[in-house]
Formats: structure tokens, C-alpha cells, sequence
């Protein structure tokens, strides 16, 4: 009888601990680690629910839908060009340039770029335009007069 009682509260225990693991990974709170400057946006990175799972966001779906290593659990976010390169929130702002990598070159474990981070799936949260360059903002009336000036 008591070791049937052992057997029976070690099995109560393993599920418990066996729910633990589950509900952690299914919030999968690396991935907060896995773009850049992740962990200043949590979960609400890719879920539209900011305590995480369940829905994607439109920068989570892009990431779900083609930059994952592999589906579920296991997945590692692959971060780089191709994905800093797209507009989840179609704002004008590419994602590299709204978490401060414009070029995806950040890879997982370096210092998240400096500089303040917008939303990636919120076209409310844009970053501001370049200012433009001061060959950009003169006319070429200026320019020639420039020249002309040797
Ligand atoms: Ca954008």
C-alpha cells in the first residue's frame, strides 16, 4: 500500500513539474533573445497579447510563416537581411530599422543595438525619416552654382 502511494505522489509530481515545462515553453520567452532588442518588447514582440502566446502579431506571423529553423517549440528565430529587410506593418519603416539593425546584421547573443526601438507590427510606431543629405536637399541650381564658384 505505501509504495503504491510513493508511485502514485511521484507520478502527481512528475505531471506538475511536466505542466511547469509546458506552460513556460509555450510562452518561449528565448525568443525574446532571438531579435534584436527582443527583450525591450517581451512577448508583445510577436503576440498580440502581451503576456505571450497564442496570437501572432503581423511581425510574429512574418516570423512564423518563413523564419523559423524549424516549426514549434524548437524553432530558432533567424534573424538577419532577409527579415530586417521587410515591413510587417507595411509603415514605410523596414523591421531592421524599427528594432536598430537596418541591415540584420545583429546575430543572437551580441549587444542589442543602441537607440530607441519601435514596434514592428504597430504602423502607429514609426521611426522618424532620415534627415536628408545636403546633396539631397539642394537643387541642382545650388550645386552648379557651387561649382562655378572654383
Ligand atoms: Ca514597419
Amino acid at each position: 500500500m505505501s509504495v503504491s502511494l510513493k508511485a502514485g505522489s511521484s507520478l502527481l509530481a512528475a505531471v506538475f513539474v511536466a505542466g511547469l515545462v509546458v506552460s513556460e515553453a509555450e510562452a518561449r520567452p528565448a525568443r525574446t533573445g532571438q531579435v534584436p532588442n527582443g527583450a525591450t518588447l517581451g512577448c508583445a514582440g510577436c503576440h498580440v497579447s502581451a503576456s505571450g502566446g497564442g496570437a501572432r502579431n503581423s511581425f510574429g506571423l512574418q516570423i512564423e510563416n518563413g523564419f523559423l529553423s524549424q516549426a514549434g517549440f524548437a524553432g530558432v528565430v533567424q534573424w538577419g537581411p532577409e527579415l530586417a529587410a521587410l515591413d510587417a506593418d507595411g509603415d514605410g519603416a523596414t523591421n531592421g530599422e524599427e528594432l536598430g539593425d537596418p541591415t540584420g546584421s545583429w546575430q543572437q547573443g551580441d549587444a542589442n543595438p543602441e537607440g530607441e526601438v519601435f514596434r514592428p507590427w504597430d504602423a502607429e510606431s514609426t521611426p522618424p525619416a532620415p534627415m536628408p543629405t545636403a546633396v539631397e536637399s539642394s537643387g541642382w541650381a545650388k550645386i552648379k552654382r557651387l561649382i562655378a564658384q572654383d
